[in-house]
């Protein structure tokens, strides 16, 4: 039996800047995109709690932000600080569950299974929510459950400055009430289809579980079955520490080795863009780029470049293991069996920068 817990900040960038200026605190605040009078472009990043009372909220246009609370204090997005911020709660967290996953910078999970009961759970919980604010002075709201779901939904629910347990056996009362718009996963087009399918209006997560798991994958597809079970609670998706990712990496074997670069070029671009999608969807940044080739009778080579910063910018990586193919085949040039590409010397690197 698991025990997960999830702690997220509470408008994450916004409390942040009200502890640097405390003259803040108590007003509608919004960090964002500048609003220039209302003209102004972009998006909010996040609002405190008081500015959200109006209906501003995170990806809002700066502009419709402004209209409806132009007395709002407006701030720019100051990531350096943030992010530094960010590390320091991780690094509680880690030392409250040293198996952790971080999702985002003021989101990460923690298996805390070691806790052999709720009640034990609850204790350390708090005690995160207590580090976090004795530390750093911010405040965290703490989901725990047996999953990453519900931790995650009990999350959701207890915010802000929260902290709601639900145990194995309240999980089936937790969910049923619910609207399934709130169970992960489901976005406003697939509660349309499902709302239309049972022909209400509003559908909880009661109404879900009503449906046949061979109805809900006609409709939906994988998701439809992955919804069958998440209106149960199940969710074994496992936590991944980040710190387990040493390295991303594809390898692609010729059918039949090749000297043309008409077939092997095309590969070679094919391999750097799905490590860089791996990248990006593990939210890392990468220093390292090495290139494997495998010559017809399993000559192997391998070449790597380390650049100077991290980058998450796939066309420098691209120019620079295009230079180490031609560095390992010019000269040199048999037919290839094998091209590789990985990425190594990763670095967290958070969404929304
Ligand atoms: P969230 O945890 O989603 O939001 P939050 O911490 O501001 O508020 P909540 O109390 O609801 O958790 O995101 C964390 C930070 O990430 C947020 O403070 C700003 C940034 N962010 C964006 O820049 N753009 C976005 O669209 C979202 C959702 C977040
Ligand atoms: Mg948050």
């Amino acid at each position: 039996m698991r025990i997960i817990f999830l702690v997220d900040m509470d408008c994450f960038f916004a409390q942040i800047e009200e502890k640097a200026n405390p003259r803040f605190k108590g007003h509608p605040l919004v960090v964002g995109a500048e609003p220039n009078h209302g003209k102004g472009r972009g998006v909010v990043s996040t609002a405190n709690y008081e500015a959200r009372k109006y209906g501003i909220h995170s990806a809002l246009p700066i502009s419709e932000a402004y209209r409806l609370c132009p007395q709002a204090i407006f701030l720019p997005v100051n990531m350096r600080l943030y992010e530094k911020v960010s590390e320091k709660i991780m690094d509680i967290i880690r030392g409250v569950a040293p198996l952790t996953e971080q999702v985002s910078l003021d989101e990460a999970y923690g298996d805390i299974s070691f806790c052999k009961t709720y009640q034990e759970a609850r204790v350390l919980a708090q005690k995160v929510k207590d580090e976090i604010f004795a530390k750093e002075g911010l405040i965290a709201t703490v989901g725990v459950g047996p999953n990453k779901m519900i931790a995650k939904m009990a999350c959701t629910k207890a915010k802000p400055n929260g902290l709601l347990l639900v145990e194995p056996k309240g999980v089936e009362s937790f969910l049923n009430p619910l609207n399934i718009k709130e169970i992960p996963g489901i976005g406003p087009k697939t509660a349309l289809r499902l709302q239309n399918f049972v022909k209400k209006s509003a559908m909880s997560v009661e109404d879900l579980k009503k449906m046949e798991k061979q109805d809900l994958i006609d409709l939906l597809g994988i998701l439809g079955g992955e919804l069958y079970q998440r209106a149960r609670g199940i969710d074994e998706t496992p936590i991944v520490s980040e710190r387990e990712i040493k390295s991303i990496s594809k390898e692609h074997t010729f059918e039949k080795d090749t000297t043309d670069p008409e077939v092997f070029l095309p590969i070679f671009e094919g391999l750097i863009a799905s490590v860089f999608a791996e990248l990006k969807s593990q939210n890392f940044s990468a220093k390292t780029v090495t290139i494997i080739v495998r010559f017809k009778g399993f000559e192997t080579h391998t070449k790597a470049k380390t650049l100077e910063t991290f980058s998450q910018d796939i066309e420098v990586f691209k120019k620079e293991a295009m230079l180490l193919l031609l560095r390992s085949i010019v000269g040199n040039f048999k037919p290839l069996r094998l091209l590789g590409v990985r990425l190594s010397h990763l670095e967290y690197a958070p969404k929304f920068l």
